[in-house]
């Protein structure tokens, strides 16, 4: 990876570790974000980790997943996280104030920095050249306390984008083609970084949308240079002072090499329910659309909502179709309404929601039974639009706008000219909805709601696990099976207990109960196993239940993480094939535990079967302590100690 941008900034913030591939590095960590669905447990964390403000140059804490307010617990949430915020030196980031990772670009990103967030579209900040990386709440916790960021050297993809898109096609259609060649699991382990004569036609929006994306690649983030492109978005947001320059140096080393010809690119769309089942329109065949949804991290942008409104431009959106929209931040909404934009989208029959994630974490706005939903989000997880059997199709803004209007997947080039882009508009700063952190010295007290429980503790790992096998899955499944979101598990975020009922509910509805009659258990799983979000609660909840051990054929990145940092053990299969000779119910015995995670050979007896099976382990030397101590909050005390 020499000389690319992700050495630079790595190398600029390396504190721990030899740069060897395969080795565990730790960086540095500039600046961080939570949210609010991860965030109450982060600062729960924050506090229990005992400093007295936070050691980055700048954390921020946002509100924007649970905003719909069913009962008393989100605001409580945000009462708490507000006044956390104040006694800690954070920023904090009001309700209706945006999408984290949204404001984040606007109003504090900057090139050559890193930026660790708990939530795994962190990685957006790449659209601005600085280093965005997804983890658990913990992890963010303890960068927050000042300690580095470890990760495995990730490897380097270089993706040259050549030429310009066609009319009607747009940066979510690049993001789908390489979801399209590389799949779900093609980026974990790696960081993706882009390069070519395409990057300066593409905006900062446009670059954020495809750095957002790269989550669902699985990969550790993605970069995009600072260019005259990145200093003009940042001019325009008034903070031209955070710019450098920033790109890989002529030559620079790259473990893979792919090349998009942006001119050859057509509308796509990513069907029901991975985002790599990419296809084209046409591919698509023949698709009646119930609901049209426009907004989230990936596509909330000003330019996204300019697009919609031009499409609707005289027309009323479908009979058979409910159109929603919510715009990615206040300073869209203010251009919008500036620019009689929010008028046209309104007349045209648009249902306007706040700046917030809303319907693409099934906050509302469920599509109807059987329903398709066509989304600019990146995330179509069976049942994470709130209706299990909705059939959601990811797609950029044109495609979207256009089934507005006809009621069906269209190619939106049949629409016939491309909309003409006004003239560059000022943006509106207005940064009365960020609260500054509270003075040094000053002191306010820290509100807790009756939902806001103690953080469960985990006990230090066994010599011994002996335990049933509660559940075998198969590949690719998401923090969404393991840990739903949605309107009614969400709110729960903070109370552990209630919210592990909910373990894997979608899979089998009696997990919790069997977990909790068995007091302890393992779970056996194919291929990228946890890919998706960062919520460590997918790790916490299993942990509460009992749940001691994941083997796997392999994991996604932040949830092999989180399992550690909450001291369930992972283990992959030497041997894949013998994934096929494990099932529920099945009662395991895993001996002399120390010793075999030092010598990374786990021999696991399944005495249903009558016989033994190897694995092994993926962990640093550092985190095969924080397992045996039984989690990262164990670990930092006892070292602290
Ligand atoms: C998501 O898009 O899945 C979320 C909700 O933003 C998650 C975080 C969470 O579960 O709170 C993520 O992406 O990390
Ligand atoms: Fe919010 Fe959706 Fe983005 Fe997650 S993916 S941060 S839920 S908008």
């Amino acid at each position: 990876m020499k000389g690319s941008i992700t050495h630079k900034i790595l190398k600029e913030h390396l504190v721990k570790g030899e740069w060897d591939k395969g080795s565990e590095i730790g960086i540095r960590i500039d600046q961080t974000l939570t949210q609010d669905a991860t965030g109450t447990m982060a600062y729960l964390q924050l506090e229990a980790l005992g400093i007295k403000r936070v050691k980055t140059e700048l954390s921020v804490s946002y509100v924007d997943h649970n905003t719909l307010q069913n009962g008393f617990e989100n605001a409580d949430d945000h009462r708490y996280l507000q006044s956390v915020a104040s006694n800690y030196g954070i920023w904090f980031s009001r309700p209706g104030n945006g999408i984290c990772h949204q404001v984040h670009l606007e109003r504090f990103g900057a090139p050559g920095k890193t930026l660790l967030g708990s939530d795994s579209h962190t990685p957006t900040a790449g659209g601005l050249g600085m280093l965005g990386i997804g983890a658990g709440g913990l992890d963010v916790a303890v960068a927050m306390a000042g300690a580095p960021f470890y990760l495995g050297l990730p490897e380097v993809v270089l993706v040259k984008l050549e030429g310009k898109l066609p009319p009607w096609v747009g940066a979510k259609d690049i993001i789908l083609e390489l979801l399209r060649q590389l799949s779900v699991k093609g980026g974990v382990g790696k960081i993706i970084e882009y390069a070519g004569s395409g990057v300066k036609t593409l905006s900062v929006p446009e670059r954020a949308t495809i750095t957002n994306m790269g989550a669902e690649l699985g990969a550790t983030s993605s970069l995009f240079p600072s260019d005259e492109v990145t200093l003009e978005f940042l001019k325009q947001q008034g903070r031209e002072e955070v710019w450098k320059p920033l790109e890989a140096d002529g030559g620079a080393v790259y473990d893979q090499e792919i090349t998009i010809d942006l001119s050859t690119l057509e509308p796509l769309v990513a069907a029901p329910h991975s985002p790599d089942a990419v296809k084209t329109i046409e591919q698509a065949g023949s698709v009646s659309v119930d609901q049209v949804a426009f907004g989230s991290c990936t596509n909330g942008s000003y330019d996204d909502l300019w697009l919609l409104s031009e499409i609707m431009k005289g027309r009323v959106v479908h009979p058979g179709v409910s159109l929603v929209v919510a715009p990615g931040s206040r300073q869209v909404l203010l251009r919008l309404t500036r620019d009689g934009i929010l008028e046209k989208l309104v007349s045209a029959g648009a249902r306007i929601l706040e700046s917030a994630c809303g319907p693409c974490i099934g906050m509302g706005q469920a599509p109807p039974s059987g329903g398709v939903s066509v989304r600019t989000f990146n995330r179509n997880f069976p049942g994470r639009s709130g209706t299990n059997d909705a059939g959601v199709y990811l797609a950029g803004p044109a495609v979207a706008a256009v089934a507005a209007v006809t009621g069906r997947l269209t190619d939106p080039r049949e629409l016939g000219e491309y909309p003409q882009q006004p003239a560059t508009r000022t943006m509106i700063i207005d940064d009365r909805m960020l609260i500054a952190p509270g003075a040094e010295n000053g002191h306010e007290e820290i509100i807790r709601g009756p939902n806001i429980k103690p953080i469960p503790i985990n006990s230090t790992m066994p010599e011994k696990i002996e335990a049933k096998v509660l559940l075998v899955v198969g590949d690719n499944i998401t923090t969404d099976h393991i840990m739903p979101g949605g309107s009614k598990v969400l709110p729960l975020r903070s109370n552990i207990e209630a919210l592990s009922e909910f373990v894997f509910e979608s899979v089998d509805k009696e997990f919790a109960s069997k977990a909790r009659e068995s007091g302890k258990g393992i779970i056996v799983a194919g291929d990228n196993y946890g890919q998706g979000s960062s919520r460590e609660h997918a790790a916490l909840a299993p942990m509460f239940l009992g749940v001691k051990a994941v083997i796997a054929k392999s994991f996604a990145r932040i949830h092999h993480a989180n399992l550690v940092n909450f001291g369930i053990l992972p283990m992959v299969f030497c041997d894949l094939n013998d994934y096929d000779n494990f099932s529920t119910g099945d009662q395991l015995v895993i001996d002399n535990i120390e010793e075999q995670l030092d010598l990374k050979e786990i021999v696991i007896k399944n005495a249903s079967k009558g016989r033994n099976y190897r694995a092994t382990h993926l962990l640093s030397a550092r985190q095969v302590e924080i397992v045996k101590e039984g989690g990262l909050l164990n670990y930092t005390r006892k070292e602290k100690a």
